[in-house]
Protein backbone atom coordinates (compact mmCIF):
# COMPACT_ATOMS: atom_id res chain seq x y z
CA UNK A 1 0.00 0.00 0.00
CA UNK A 2 1.49 3.44 -1.06
CA UNK A 3 1.62 5.86 1.94
CA UNK A 4 0.77 9.31 1.35
CA UNK A 5 2.37 12.53 2.93
CA UNK A 6 -0.43 14.52 3.25
CA UNK A 7 1.63 18.92 3.65
CA UNK A 8 -2.04 20.33 5.20
CA UNK A 9 -2.86 24.10 5.19
CA UNK A 10 0.41 26.07 5.88
CA UNK A 11 1.33 26.82 9.46
CA UNK A 12 1.30 30.02 10.84
CA UNK A 13 4.83 30.52 11.94
CA UNK A 14 7.02 33.56 12.30
CA UNK A 15 9.54 31.88 10.59
CA UNK A 16 9.08 32.56 6.32
CA UNK A 17 7.61 35.97 7.41
CA UNK A 18 9.31 38.20 4.79
CA UNK A 19 10.44 41.98 6.61
CA UNK A 20 7.57 43.73 4.29
CA UNK A 21 5.12 41.31 5.75
CA UNK A 22 6.62 41.95 9.49
CA UNK A 23 6.14 45.36 8.49
CA UNK A 24 2.61 45.73 7.34
CA UNK A 25 1.68 43.65 10.17
CA UNK A 26 2.99 46.00 12.61
CA UNK A 27 1.38 48.62 10.52
CA UNK A 28 -1.98 47.03 10.64
CA UNK A 29 -2.03 46.91 14.51
CA UNK A 30 -1.51 50.65 15.07
CA UNK A 31 -4.84 52.50 13.62
CA UNK A 32 -3.09 55.43 12.71
CA UNK A 33 -0.03 54.22 10.69
CA UNK A 34 0.09 56.18 7.43
CA UNK A 35 2.65 54.08 6.02
CA UNK A 36 5.12 55.98 5.86
CA UNK A 37 7.42 54.24 8.37
CA UNK A 38 6.89 50.77 6.19
CA UNK A 39 7.74 52.95 3.06
CA UNK A 40 11.06 54.28 4.80
CA UNK A 41 11.58 51.11 6.17
CA UNK A 42 11.10 48.83 2.36
CA UNK A 43 13.62 52.13 0.92
CA UNK A 44 16.33 51.15 4.11
CA UNK A 45 15.73 47.34 3.21
CA UNK A 46 16.13 47.83 -0.49
CA UNK A 47 19.41 49.89 0.35
CA UNK A 48 20.59 47.20 1.91
CA UNK A 49 20.03 44.92 -0.59
CA UNK A 50 22.08 46.88 -3.09
CA UNK A 51 24.95 47.87 -0.40
CA UNK A 52 24.87 43.99 0.35
CA UNK A 53 25.21 42.78 -3.54
CA UNK A 54 28.01 44.58 -4.17
CA UNK A 55 30.02 44.01 -1.02
CA UNK A 56 29.53 40.17 -1.81
CA UNK A 57 31.23 40.83 -4.96
CA UNK A 58 33.60 43.90 -3.69
CA UNK A 59 37.13 42.23 -4.97
CA UNK A 60 35.52 41.60 -8.83
CA UNK A 61 34.37 44.84 -9.16
CA UNK A 62 37.43 47.05 -8.50
CA UNK A 63 35.57 48.53 -6.07
CA UNK A 64 38.08 47.81 -3.07
CA UNK A 65 40.28 50.29 -1.81
CA UNK A 66 40.32 54.00 -0.97
CA UNK A 67 39.28 56.99 -2.96
CA UNK A 68 42.23 58.99 -2.02
CA UNK A 69 40.09 61.80 0.16
CA UNK A 70 39.32 61.39 3.86
CA UNK A 71 35.72 62.23 5.53
CA UNK A 72 35.16 64.30 8.31
CA UNK A 73 36.33 62.60 10.86
CA UNK A 74 39.95 62.57 9.32
CA UNK A 75 39.58 59.08 7.86
CA UNK A 76 40.44 57.87 4.59
CA UNK A 77 37.30 57.05 2.92
CA UNK A 78 37.00 53.60 1.08
CA UNK A 79 35.30 53.75 -2.46
CA UNK A 80 32.37 51.49 -1.05
CA UNK A 81 31.85 53.96 2.19
CA UNK A 82 31.20 56.21 -0.14
CA UNK A 83 28.90 54.09 -2.52
CA UNK A 84 27.09 52.76 0.52
CA UNK A 85 26.47 56.28 1.66
CA UNK A 86 25.55 57.26 -2.18
CA UNK A 87 23.16 54.33 -2.47
CA UNK A 88 20.92 55.21 1.10
CA UNK A 89 20.81 58.88 0.46
CA UNK A 90 19.52 57.95 -3.51
CA UNK A 91 17.58 55.22 -2.35
CA UNK A 92 15.47 57.08 0.64
CA UNK A 93 15.95 61.24 -0.66
CA UNK A 94 12.73 60.21 -3.15
CA UNK A 95 10.47 58.49 -1.28
CA UNK A 96 9.16 61.73 0.79
CA UNK A 97 9.62 60.06 4.10
CA UNK A 98 12.23 61.89 5.57
CA UNK A 99 12.86 65.90 5.70
CA UNK A 100 16.74 65.53 6.70
CA UNK A 101 19.79 62.67 6.86
CA UNK A 102 22.55 62.81 8.72
CA UNK A 103 25.78 60.07 7.52
CA UNK A 104 29.13 59.66 9.24
CA UNK A 105 30.37 60.51 5.55
CA UNK A 106 28.92 63.80 5.39
CA UNK A 107 29.80 66.70 7.28
CA UNK A 108 26.36 68.95 7.72
CA UNK A 109 22.80 67.88 7.23
CA UNK A 110 22.00 66.07 3.70
CA UNK A 111 18.89 68.37 2.77
CA UNK A 112 15.99 66.60 0.19
CA UNK A 113 15.98 67.91 -3.25
CA UNK A 114 13.05 70.71 -3.63
CA UNK A 115 11.99 68.64 -6.33
CA UNK A 116 10.71 65.81 -3.60
CA UNK A 117 8.43 65.71 -0.66
CA UNK A 118 9.75 67.01 3.14
CA UNK A 119 8.56 63.99 5.31
CA UNK A 120 8.09 63.55 8.78
CA UNK A 121 10.61 61.05 9.59
CA UNK A 122 14.39 62.21 9.90
CA UNK A 123 17.40 58.84 9.40
CA UNK A 124 20.70 58.74 10.76
CA UNK A 125 23.34 56.38 9.14
CA UNK A 126 26.69 55.03 8.96
CA UNK A 127 26.36 53.58 5.63
CA UNK A 128 29.90 50.79 6.06
CA UNK A 129 30.54 50.63 9.65
CA UNK A 130 34.14 48.83 10.08
CA UNK A 131 35.44 49.88 6.60
CA UNK A 132 38.86 48.46 8.00
CA UNK A 133 37.08 44.99 7.13
CA UNK A 134 36.44 45.97 3.47
CA UNK A 135 39.91 44.98 1.76
CA UNK A 136 40.09 41.51 3.72
CA UNK A 137 36.87 40.51 3.11
CA UNK A 138 35.88 40.18 7.01
CA UNK A 139 32.42 41.36 8.18
CA UNK A 140 31.00 45.07 8.08
CA UNK A 141 28.06 46.75 8.18
CA UNK A 142 25.19 49.93 8.60
CA UNK A 143 23.54 51.44 11.13
CA UNK A 144 20.30 53.58 11.07
CA UNK A 145 18.42 55.28 13.36
CA UNK A 146 15.12 56.89 12.79
CA UNK A 147 13.82 59.79 14.48
CA UNK A 148 10.47 62.08 13.96
CA UNK A 149 11.11 65.42 12.78
CA UNK A 150 10.94 68.14 15.08
CA UNK A 151 10.60 71.36 12.96
CA UNK A 152 7.24 72.00 11.03
CA UNK A 153 5.46 69.38 8.92
CA UNK A 154 6.64 70.58 4.68
CA UNK A 155 9.87 72.28 5.55
CA UNK A 156 13.06 70.95 4.98
CA UNK A 157 14.47 69.37 8.09
CA UNK A 158 17.41 71.12 10.00
CA UNK A 159 20.35 70.22 12.23
CA UNK A 160 17.61 70.93 15.04
CA UNK A 161 16.25 67.78 14.04
CA UNK A 162 19.17 65.31 13.79
CA UNK A 163 20.22 66.43 17.36
CA UNK A 164 18.40 64.48 19.22
CA UNK A 165 18.94 62.22 22.14
CA UNK A 166 18.41 57.96 21.67
CA UNK A 167 15.82 58.25 24.14
CA UNK A 168 13.40 60.05 21.17
CA UNK A 169 14.49 56.94 18.42
CA UNK A 170 11.35 55.62 16.86
CA UNK A 171 12.90 53.01 15.28
CA UNK A 172 16.63 51.84 14.97
CA UNK A 173 18.52 48.79 13.10
CA UNK A 174 21.54 47.46 11.53
CA UNK A 175 22.39 45.39 8.15
CA UNK A 176 25.59 43.20 9.20
CA UNK A 177 27.36 41.96 5.40
CA UNK A 178 28.72 38.65 6.94
CA UNK A 179 28.67 34.95 6.25
CA UNK A 180 25.51 35.82 5.54
CA UNK A 181 23.41 38.95 5.27
CA UNK A 182 21.05 40.36 8.40
CA UNK A 183 18.81 43.02 9.24
CA UNK A 184 18.03 43.69 12.69
CA UNK A 185 15.97 46.20 13.58
CA UNK A 186 13.59 47.36 17.25
CA UNK A 187 10.81 49.86 17.63
CA UNK A 188 12.04 49.72 21.20
CA UNK A 189 9.53 46.51 22.78
CA UNK A 190 11.54 44.12 21.23
CA UNK A 191 14.63 43.35 18.39
CA UNK A 192 13.88 40.84 15.56
CA UNK A 193 16.24 39.44 13.33
CA UNK A 194 15.97 39.02 9.56
CA UNK A 195 18.36 37.05 7.11
CA UNK A 196 18.61 37.58 3.30
CA UNK A 197 18.21 35.06 1.18
CA UNK A 198 19.95 35.95 -2.01
CA UNK A 199 17.78 33.11 -3.92
CA UNK A 200 14.79 35.05 -3.04
CA UNK A 201 15.93 38.60 -2.80
CA UNK A 202 14.40 38.67 0.13
CA UNK A 203 14.77 39.44 4.05
CA UNK A 204 13.36 36.66 6.10
CA UNK A 205 12.72 36.66 10.11
CA UNK A 206 15.19 33.95 11.46
CA UNK A 207 15.62 35.38 14.84
CA UNK A 208 12.35 36.95 16.51
CA UNK A 209 12.64 38.56 19.75
CA UNK A 210 16.24 38.59 20.34
CA UNK A 211 16.96 38.36 24.03
CA UNK A 212 20.10 39.04 25.45
CA UNK A 213 21.33 36.53 27.96
CA UNK A 214 21.75 38.22 31.56
CA UNK A 215 25.13 37.70 31.73
CA UNK A 216 27.55 36.45 29.15
CA UNK A 217 31.70 35.16 28.54
CA UNK A 218 32.89 37.39 26.24
CA UNK A 219 34.69 40.52 26.08
CA UNK A 220 35.37 42.42 23.16
CA UNK A 221 37.64 45.78 22.93
CA UNK A 222 40.94 46.98 21.30
CA UNK A 223 43.36 45.47 24.14
CA UNK A 224 45.95 47.51 21.90
CA UNK A 225 44.59 50.54 23.95
CA UNK A 226 45.19 49.18 26.82
CA UNK A 227 48.47 51.57 27.57
CA UNK A 228 46.05 54.54 27.02
CA UNK A 229 42.86 53.63 29.09
CA UNK A 230 42.11 54.52 33.04
CA UNK A 231 43.40 52.65 35.64
CA UNK A 232 39.64 51.84 36.18
CA UNK A 233 39.02 50.26 32.67
CA UNK A 234 42.66 48.49 32.95
CA UNK A 235 41.79 46.60 36.30
CA UNK A 236 38.43 45.49 34.84
CA UNK A 237 40.07 44.45 31.77
CA UNK A 238 42.91 42.56 33.78
CA UNK A 239 39.66 41.57 36.10
CA UNK A 240 37.59 40.23 33.78
CA UNK A 241 40.49 37.59 31.90
CA UNK A 242 41.74 36.35 35.02
CA UNK A 243 40.51 33.50 36.05
CA UNK A 244 39.10 33.01 40.03
CA UNK A 245 37.36 30.96 42.33
CA UNK A 246 34.33 32.47 41.54
CA UNK A 247 34.18 32.97 37.71
CA UNK A 248 36.02 31.55 34.67
CA UNK A 249 38.10 33.63 32.42
CA UNK A 250 36.22 35.22 29.69
CA UNK A 251 37.30 34.82 26.42
CA UNK A 252 38.11 38.24 23.84
CA UNK A 253 36.48 38.55 20.72
CA UNK A 254 37.10 41.90 18.81
CA UNK A 255 36.58 42.08 14.85
CA UNK A 256 36.45 45.78 14.85
CA UNK A 257 33.66 46.79 13.20
CA UNK A 258 30.72 47.89 15.70
CA UNK A 259 28.14 46.09 13.76
CA UNK A 260 29.52 42.66 13.97
CA UNK A 261 31.12 42.65 17.70
CA UNK A 262 27.47 44.12 18.78
CA UNK A 263 25.74 41.41 17.06
CA UNK A 264 27.67 38.75 18.65
CA UNK A 265 27.24 40.73 21.54
CA UNK A 266 23.80 40.54 21.50
CA UNK A 267 23.18 37.13 20.30
CA UNK A 268 25.43 35.20 22.54
CA UNK A 269 25.82 37.91 25.42
CA UNK A 270 28.84 39.43 27.08
CA UNK A 271 30.28 42.98 26.66
CA UNK A 272 31.64 45.54 24.35
CA UNK A 273 33.52 48.44 24.98
CA UNK A 274 35.34 51.27 23.31
CA UNK A 275 36.04 53.62 26.29
CA UNK A 276 37.75 56.85 26.22
CA UNK A 277 41.46 57.02 26.08
CA UNK A 278 44.74 59.12 26.06
CA UNK A 279 44.37 59.46 21.83
CA UNK A 280 40.24 59.24 22.18
CA UNK A 281 39.36 61.53 24.93
CA UNK A 282 36.07 61.17 24.04
CA UNK A 283 36.07 57.46 23.08
CA UNK A 284 36.06 56.80 19.49
CA UNK A 285 32.61 55.48 18.65
CA UNK A 286 30.14 58.42 17.11
CA UNK A 287 27.03 58.82 18.97
CA UNK A 288 24.28 59.48 16.48
CA UNK A 289 24.71 56.98 14.28
CA UNK A 290 26.81 54.64 16.29
CA UNK A 291 26.04 54.55 19.98
CA UNK A 292 22.84 55.50 20.15
CA UNK A 293 20.98 53.19 17.25
CA UNK A 294 23.34 50.39 19.01
CA UNK A 295 22.21 51.40 22.66
CA UNK A 296 18.71 51.45 21.73
CA UNK A 297 18.68 47.76 20.22
CA UNK A 298 20.77 46.43 23.76
CA UNK A 299 18.41 48.11 25.74
CA UNK A 300 14.99 46.81 23.53
CA UNK A 301 16.65 43.58 24.07
CA UNK A 302 17.29 43.67 27.85
CA UNK A 303 20.59 44.73 28.07
CA UNK A 304 22.40 48.23 29.57
CA UNK A 305 24.22 50.74 27.19
CA UNK A 306 26.08 53.45 28.83
CA UNK A 307 28.77 56.05 28.19
CA UNK A 308 30.72 55.24 31.90
CA UNK A 309 28.35 57.70 33.78
CA UNK A 310 24.88 57.72 32.17
CA UNK A 311 22.78 55.91 29.57
CA UNK A 312 23.57 56.57 26.48
CA UNK A 313 20.28 57.00 25.23
CA UNK A 314 19.82 59.92 27.40
CA UNK A 315 22.62 61.78 26.05
CA UNK A 316 21.87 65.29 24.43
CA UNK A 317 24.17 65.66 21.48
CA UNK A 318 25.72 69.11 20.64
CA UNK A 319 27.17 67.89 17.35
CA UNK A 320 26.30 66.01 14.47
CA UNK A 321 29.80 63.99 14.46
CA UNK A 322 30.19 63.78 18.49
CA UNK A 323 31.41 60.53 20.24
CA UNK A 324 31.08 59.01 23.32
CA UNK A 325 32.52 56.20 25.48
CA UNK A 326 30.62 53.08 25.19
CA UNK A 327 30.10 49.87 27.81
CA UNK A 328 27.00 47.93 26.17
CA UNK A 329 25.71 44.07 26.58
CA UNK A 330 24.22 41.87 29.18
CA UNK A 331 23.39 43.44 32.01
CA UNK A 332 25.71 41.87 35.32
CA UNK A 333 28.85 42.41 32.61
CA UNK A 334 28.00 46.04 32.05
CA UNK A 335 27.60 46.49 35.74
CA UNK A 336 30.71 44.81 36.33
CA UNK A 337 32.60 46.96 34.46
CA UNK A 338 31.11 49.94 35.48
CA UNK A 339 31.72 49.14 38.87
CA UNK A 340 35.97 48.83 38.26
CA UNK A 341 35.67 51.98 35.64
CA UNK A 342 33.95 54.71 38.44
CA UNK A 343 36.60 53.80 41.13
P1 LIG B 1 36.05 51.59 11.50
O1 LIG B 1 36.94 52.68 12.03
O2 LIG B 1 36.82 50.47 10.84
O3 LIG B 1 34.92 52.11 10.63
O4 LIG B 1 33.13 53.15 13.35
C1 LIG B 1 34.35 52.97 13.79
C2 LIG B 1 34.85 51.56 13.91
O5 LIG B 1 35.31 50.93 12.74
C3 LIG B 1 33.88 50.57 14.58
O6 LIG B 1 33.05 49.89 13.69
C4 LIG B 1 34.79 49.63 15.29
O7 LIG B 1 34.19 49.02 16.40
C5 LIG B 1 35.93 50.53 15.68
O8 LIG B 1 35.90 51.66 14.82
C6 LIG B 1 37.29 49.88 15.52
O9 LIG B 1 38.24 50.77 15.98
P2 LIG B 1 39.73 50.30 16.35
O10 LIG B 1 40.38 49.93 15.06
O11 LIG B 1 40.32 51.52 16.97
O12 LIG B 1 39.61 49.18 17.30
Amino acid sequence: MSSSVSIGPAQHSPIGTTLERHLLDRQRQMPRATGDFTGLFQQISLAAKIIGSRVSKAGLSGILGRTGTTNVQGEQVQKLDDFANATIVNTVEAGGHVCVMGSEEVEGPIQIPSEYPQGKYVLQFDPLDGSGNIDINASIGTIFSIHRRLTPDGTPGTLRDLLQPGSDIVAAGYVVYGSSNMLVYSTGDQVDGFTYDPGVGEFFLSHPNIRIPQRGSIYSINEGNYHGWTEGVQKWVDWIKAPSENKRAYRLRYIGAMVADVHRTLLRGGIFVYPADTKNKQGKLRLLYEASPMAFLVEAAGGTASDGDRRILTIEPKELHQRTPVFMGSPDDVADALRFARA
